[in-house]
C-alpha cells in the first residue's frame, strides 16, 4: 500500500561535468525501465540543484536537497530557505542526517523546526534518525531513534505526519560498508512505525520508512523485501549510475 521511495544523497560529491552525465545516464535508465510501482528522488549539493532540476524536469524523477534553513528569509549568511528550494526545482528535502547532526551540532529542535518550515513551503521532508554504535552496544537504540522521531514531528498534525517521509540510519553503518542485517533494519523500523502509530494512528500506515547505510545493489533486495523497509535513502551507490538503478529496480 506505501509506494516505495529510494533517494540518492551525494553528499558534497560531484562538480558539474560530471553530474550531467550521472544525472543523464540515471534518467535514460529510469525511464527504460519504466519504474511505475516506484518513486525517485535525487539530492545533489545546493550549489547543483537548479541545473539538476532542468535536466530532469521531464522526467518523474524528483529533485532534493541535503538540508536547509528553519528561517523564511533574514540575516542568515550562508542559509538556504524552503522556499528558495522550491523556487529552484526542489520537491523535497533530507533533515537531520546524522552528518548534519554530528559535524554541524543540529539539535532535535532544529530539525523539528526544519520539518515545520518545510512542509509549509510544500516540500516532503525526509527526516533521518539513527544511533550509534556505542548507542545500540549499550541496547539505547530503540529509545535514541524513537526520541528522535517524536521530537522531528512534535507539534505536527496527523495529516502533516502522513506528509513526512522517515530514514532509519544507523550511524554504525554510513559509508563504513557495513549494513544492518535486514531483520536488525526491519526490528527498528518497526519500532518506528509502531511509534508513528502512538503519534498519528490513523496516517501511521501510510508513512514511507526509507533504510540508509551502505545500501548496494546487492544487499538491496533483501532489506526492501521487510514489511516496513519502504524503500532507501542511498549515498555512496547512488553516485554510479547503474548501481543507482539496480537499487531502484530492487524497490519496484
Ligand atoms: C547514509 C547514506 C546516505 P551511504 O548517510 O544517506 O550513505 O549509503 O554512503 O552509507
Amino acid at each position: 500500500m506505501r509506494k516505495a521511495l529510494v533517494i540518492g544523497n551525494w553528499k558534497m560529491h560531484g562538480l558539474s561535468s560530471r553530474n550531467s552525465e550521472l544525472v543523464e545516464q540515471i534518467a535514460s535508465g529510469i525511464e527504460d525501465e519504466a519504474f511505475s510501482s516506484v518513486d525517485i528522488g535525487m539530492c545533489p549539493p545546493f550549489v547543483y540543484l537548479q541545473a539538476v532540476a532542468t535536466q530532469l524536469a521531464e522526467t518523474a524523477i524528483a529533485v532534493g536537497a541535503q538540508n536547509m534553513s528553519q528561517h523564511a528569509s533574514g540575516a542568515y549568511t550562508g542559509e538556504v530557505s524552503a522556499e528558495m528550494l522550491v523556487d529552484s526545482g526542489c520537491g523535497l528535502v533530507i533533515l537531520g542526517h546524522s552528518e548534519r547532526r554530528a559535524i554541524f551540532g543540529e539539535a532535535d529542535v532544529d530539525v523539528a523546526a526544519k520539518v515545520q518550515a518545510a512542509l509549509q513551503a510544500g516540500l516532503l521532508p525526509v527526516v533521518c534518525v539513527g544511533e550509534t554504535l556505542q548507542q545500540r552496544e549499550s541496547g539505547e537504540a530503540t529509545a535514541v531513534v524513537v526520541n528522535q522521531l517524536e521530537q522531528a514531528l512534535s507539534g505536527l498534525s496527523a495529516d502533516n505526519i502522513a506528509r513526512v517521509v522517515v530514514a532509519y540510519e544507523p550511524v554504525w553503518a554510513i559509508g563504513t560498508g557495513l549494513t544492518a542485517s535486514p531483520e536488525q533494519a526491519q526490528e527498528i523500523h518497526k519500532v518506528l512505525r509502531v511509534s508513528l502509530y502512538d503519534l498519528a494512528a490513523d496516517t501511521a500506515d501510510t508513512v514511507r520508512i526509507l533504510y540508509g547505510g551502505s545500501v548496494n545493489a546487492g544487499n538491496a533486495q533483501a532489506l526492501f523485501a521487510q514489511p516496513d523497509i519502504d524503500g532507501g535513502l542511498i549515498g555512496g551507490a547512488s553516485l554510479k549510475a547503474q548501481e543507482f538503478i539496480a537499487i531502484c529496480r530492487a524497490a519496484a
